[in-house]
């Protein structure tokens, strides 16, 4: 393993740099959600990843991103978000790989939580230089969204189909979001402490902020996605501790998040088309 990984990155470095605006961008994109669609014809139709990774073949990426989504009964969100992340991040020419993280049990979800995870797991496959951290039921409708990291923290859906692609309010930071590792572990991650139903994007956005960093947001035509309907979850109802908890995260950012994030990994499949990490998180205390 060690060995072929050495061989590759020889022969990539002989490569020239990607360009900086990639030549097989198409802009907006009409999206369709075809309700027969199978993993199998997704697999077909991205013949170059593996085991969730690709890599351009020609030329030298400018970026690692590692796309983290956190995940629990929303199989068909799932096909739908490979069948168009997979062919958006390769005509972005971006060396990526896609990592589900799936919350084992059927205690109350926790998407902060599962996310540091993801982020740690990931490294221990690769030392990714960028973080997306993905909502599993929102596709992005325009690939000039570069799933890139920048200077700061940025917020990549500033609208989406059923809020009339309009930012939410000032400060959101919720539905695809991308950090570099630097940035990421500069803030401690996501609290762990967010149970249920909102809250946590907040909480990201009040550490980034406490942190000196600003976030950014792509032009609004860009940064558009389509939020597959759905109702809220069984076990994941509203967190009624959310407003508590974001007035003290100025105290608690530095004791709860990665340094205190304690899960039991149960497995990690390599599929094709994702990586899929199977994880216990525990319980609200
Ligand atoms: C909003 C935010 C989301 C998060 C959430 C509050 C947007 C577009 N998204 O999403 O980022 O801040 O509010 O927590 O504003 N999930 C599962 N299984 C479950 C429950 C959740 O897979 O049973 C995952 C899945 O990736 C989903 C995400 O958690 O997309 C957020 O949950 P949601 O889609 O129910 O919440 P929503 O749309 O209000
Ligand atoms: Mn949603």
């Amino acid at each position: 393993m060690e060995q072929q990984d050495e061989v590759d990155e020889e022969q990539i470095h002989e490569k020239n740099l990607c360009p900086e605006t990639s030549p097989l961008l198409h802009g907006a994109m009409r999206l369709a959600f075809e309700p027969f669609l199978t993993l199998g014809q997704v697999e077909m139709e991205n013949r170059g990843v593996m085991e969730g990774q690709y890599k351009p073949g020609e030329c030298k990426a400018r970026q690692s991103v590692a796309v983290l989504i956190p995940h629990r009964n929303r199989e068909k969100h799932l096909l739908y978000l490979l069948k168009h992340l997979h062919p958006f991040l390769q005509r972005q020419q971006l060396h990526y790989a896609i990592y589900i993280i799936h919350q084992a049990g059927d205690a109350i979800f926790n998407r902060a939580k599962l996310l540091n995870v993801g982020y740690l797991e990931a490294l221990k496959d690769y030392s990714w230089d960028c973080f997306i951290f993905h909502d599993v039921d929102l596709v992005p409708e325009n690939d000039r969204n570069l799933y890139t990291c920048a200077q700061q923290p940025k917020h990549l859906v500033v609208g989406r189909n059923s809020t009339g692609y309009k930012l939410r309010y000032k400060g959101y930071f919720g539905g695809v979001s991308a950090m570099t590792k630097e940035q990421f572990s500069k803030v401690n991650g996501f609290p762990n402490t967010y149970w249920g139903w909102g809250g946590e994007d907040d909480d990201l956005r009040i550490r980034v902020q406490l942190q000196g960093m600003k976030i950014i947001r792509p032009p609004a035509d860009v940064a558009r996605y389509t939020m597959v309907f759905h109702k809220r979850d069984t076990g994941n109802e509203v967190n009624k501790d959310r407003m508590r908890l974001l007035g003290r995260t100025p105290q608690t950012w530095r004791q709860d998040g990665l340094n205190s994030c304690a899960y039991k990994t149960l497995s990690v499949e390599r599929h094709t088309l994702y990586v899929n990490v199977t994880v216990d998180i525990g319980t609200p205390p």
